[in-house]
């Protein structure tokens, strides 16, 4: 841990950066200085948004692992703004974090921020979703899902479900364009399918991981095309919104419209239980106490993994034993 006792000077010059960066919304969670205690750990933690139940879960999880750590957490909400997670980087920087984590809400455009905090001397934990860039050096690891193989197993249970189908249109509705997870779900999906020539993906809208977009998004599928057989949806919140868009053109989903999605959101759970929803691919969100591990790791000068992954299951209408599923966290 850096050596804090030069941290009041440091903490007036962060708020006042903080305030010239982030427009005066200094970080809430920002400890003043009498309150530090100089052996903890201090994470700045930067959040993409509150878009769905899934993220919801994760940034719970993220800040009760801290307590449980005795990490001190610095957290911002960047509520869907690239430019708002840099601007909450760079006030990570100013304040001297020990570790920097983030969820890129997108692939692209942090090469400059991370290389200030590579200057800086603090390492930087890519959290849920992944960077693209050319210097692998501006990150010393990601810690979530692969979501290749999340694609991957969604495209598995269509092959198995539409196994005696002479010819499938698949209408999909992706996440946030360039992010990781709508890449790579994306990716894997089509990368089942692919040589298939059963298989045809007529369309695919982002809805961003918006209920709200992924209702929009298949009222406007449904108008256009009227003979979907199957919908890829990269999110729960979408498809929670997607069904309810299905129901309103008088169609039942998980019969007229065989519906796989990704999460393993509790309502996604109910649904799948009740027939209306066919597939629910999960993706933990409950990645906060190997995140404290990896920072506490980082903190203390140690080398962490360059990946670590979540183990993850898939739900499917063949289960027998979904009655008998815990109740999930998020
Ligand atoms: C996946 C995560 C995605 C979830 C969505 O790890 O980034 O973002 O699938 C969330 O629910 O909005």
């Amino acid at each position: 841990m850096k050596n804090r006792f030069g941290k009041t000077a440091g903490l007036a010059l962060a708020c006042a950066l903080c305030l010239l960066l982030t427009g005066g919304c200094a970080p809430s969670a920002r400890p003043a200085a009498s309150v530090q205690d100089e052996s903890q750990v201090l994470l700045g933690f930067s959040q993409l948004g509150s878009e769905s139940a899934w993220r919801i879960g994760n940034t719970k999880s993220v800040q009760e692992a801290a307590k449980r750590a005795g990490v001190q957490l610095m957290y911002e909400n960047a509520e869907q703004k690239q430019e708002k997670q840099i601007k909450a980087i760079r006030s990570f920087i100013a304040y001297q974090v020990d570790v920097i984590a983030f969820s890129p809400i997108v692939e692209d455009g942090w090469d400059n921020v991370l290389r200030e905090a590579k200057n800086a001397g603090i390492p930087v934990l890519t959290t849920d979703r992944r960077i693209n860039t050319s210097d692998q050096s501006l990150f010393v690891g990601f810690v979530g899902s692969d979501f290749y193989e999340e694609g991957r197993k969604a495209g598995r249970f269509v092959l198995r479900k539409m196994a005696d189908a002479d010819h499938v249109n698949i209408a999909e509705i992706s996440g946030t364009v360039d992010s990781t997870p709508m890449r790579q779900r994306g990716a894997g999906f089509r990368g089942v399918l692919e040589g298939d020539e059963r298989f045809t993906i007529i369309a695919s809208v982002s809805g961003d991981f918006l209920r709200s977009k992924g209702k929009e998004c298949m009222r406007e599928l449904l108008q256009q095309y009227g003979d979907i057989d199957v919908l890829f949806s990269h999110n729960d919140a979408m498809t929670l919104g997607a069904i309810e868009a299905i129901e309103e053109a008088g169609l039942v989903p998980g019969k007229d419209i065989v519906i796989v999605t990704v999460d393993g959101e509790q309502a996604a759970i109910d649904l799948l239980k009740q027939g209306r929803i066919n597939c629910v691919v999960e993706c933990t969100p409950l990645i906060g106490d190997i995140i404290m591990e990896l920072a506490k790791k980082l903190a203390a000068g140690e080398t962490i993994p360059r990946d670590t992954y979540s183990e993850e299951r898939v739900f499917t209408e063949f289960d027998t034993d979904l009655d008998s599923l815990a109740a999930r966290e998020y």
